[in-house]
């Protein structure tokens, strides 16, 4: 039998987390993720407090189980959410974009279980001595905002840096059972899954985005924003033709930065397949259907099951 850590760190059935997609990740699929028997997580992304904080609210109306705040780190709003989770009494947080480490021991006086992304070992090992519960080794498969090192050449380096310390959750790229199974094989105890719940019914993104993601190819995305030192993975489209044209003729920075403002609301919200950021991972092609986080759940650890010869569920 393998047994995740995880599921006991964190209280939860099956070793998933759902990814904490900025604008995208609220109340509803934080709550259906979190019902099914992962852990759903809220996205902080650029958002004020107060809105993060009604999300919180609405999801402990929709479920008595555990779920995760995500802290964009890169966010002026950080400060407050970091305070706020201890406010509302939120059990997990994760972290992107940045270290977490001045917010460490506020966080664990509150008992929060703390779980940065990470996209190399050196950051692993950094976040680990500054009081990490768990890490995210994300590759750079994963949409939005990413690293340089692909899932598989990061995780087992991470493992083999923190593994004995922490447990390691493997994302970017993982779709479906096969990448649980390799995520395992590759010595992660569980998996963060962001694009797969992108169809979810219980994801509340435009139904324009919801189409875009089934009709992706294995091509479909495209890194903009290197030279801003923030690439983000995104589907392409006109806005991502924009970015390019303007960084292949060395525009000023804060041309190119403007062109982003607001972009992820056109998306996520107008449905704006032109013109908006439709952040997505490299696996956006192998989702093909709109199902419920619970179907979508089951059907990965069935098939990771399968494949491994044994359960990973709770212990
Ligand atoms: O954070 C993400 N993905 C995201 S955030 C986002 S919203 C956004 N808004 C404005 C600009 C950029 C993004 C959309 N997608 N994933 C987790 C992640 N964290 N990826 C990479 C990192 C990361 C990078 C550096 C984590 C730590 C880190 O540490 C740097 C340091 O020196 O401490």
């Amino acid at each position: 039998m393998m047994k995740s850590r995880i599921c006991n760190l964190l209280d939860i059935e099956y070793p998933i987390l759902q990814g904490g997609m900025a604008r995208i990740a609220d109340a509803s699929l934080a709550a259906a993720v979190s019902e099914a028997g992962g852990l759903g997580i809220i996205a902080g992304g650029t958002a004020p407090v107060d809105l993060i904080r009604a999300e919180v609210q609405k999801t402990k109306e929709l479920t008595k189980k555990p779920f995760g705040v995500n802290i964009m780190l890169l966010s002026q709003h950080a400060d407050e959410i970091a305070t706020m989770v201890c406010d509302e009494g939120v059990k997990v947080v994760t972290t992107g974009a940045g270290s977490p480490g001045k917010y460490m021991k506020m966080w664990k006086e509150h008992g929060i279980t703390v779980i940065p992304v990470i996209p190399s070992v050196a950051i692993a090992k950094r976040m680990v001595r500054d009081g990490a519960d768990a890490v995210i080794a994300e590759g750079t498969e994963a949409g939005g905002h990413i690293g340089d090192l692909t899932t598989m050449v990061l995780v087992p380096q991470v493992v083999d840096a923190v593994g004995d310390k922490v447990p390691v959750i493997a994302a970017g790229g993982i779709g479906d059972g096969r990448g649980i199974a390799a995520s395992m094989m590759l010595g992660a105890e569980a998996v963060q899954v962001g694009t797969r719940f992108l169809t979810a019914y219980e994801c509340n993104i435009h139904p324009n985005y919801k189409q875009k993601i089934i009709g992706a190819k294995d091509i479909s995305t495209i890194v903009t924003g290197y030279s801003t030192g923030h690439p983000v993975r995104c589907l392409k489209n006109r806005l991502t033709r924009k970015f390019e044209d303007l960084e292949a003729n060395n525009a000023p920075l804060e041309e190119i930065e403007q062109l982003g403002v607001g972009a992820l609301y056109k998306a996520v919200i107008e449905g704006d397949m032109d013109g908006g950021s439709i952040m997505a991972g490299q696996i956006a092609a192998l989702v093909n259907k709109e199902q419920s986080c619970k179907e979508i759940i089951i059907e990965m650890f069935e098939q990771a099951d399968d494949l491994l010869g044994s359960k990973i569920g709770k212990a």
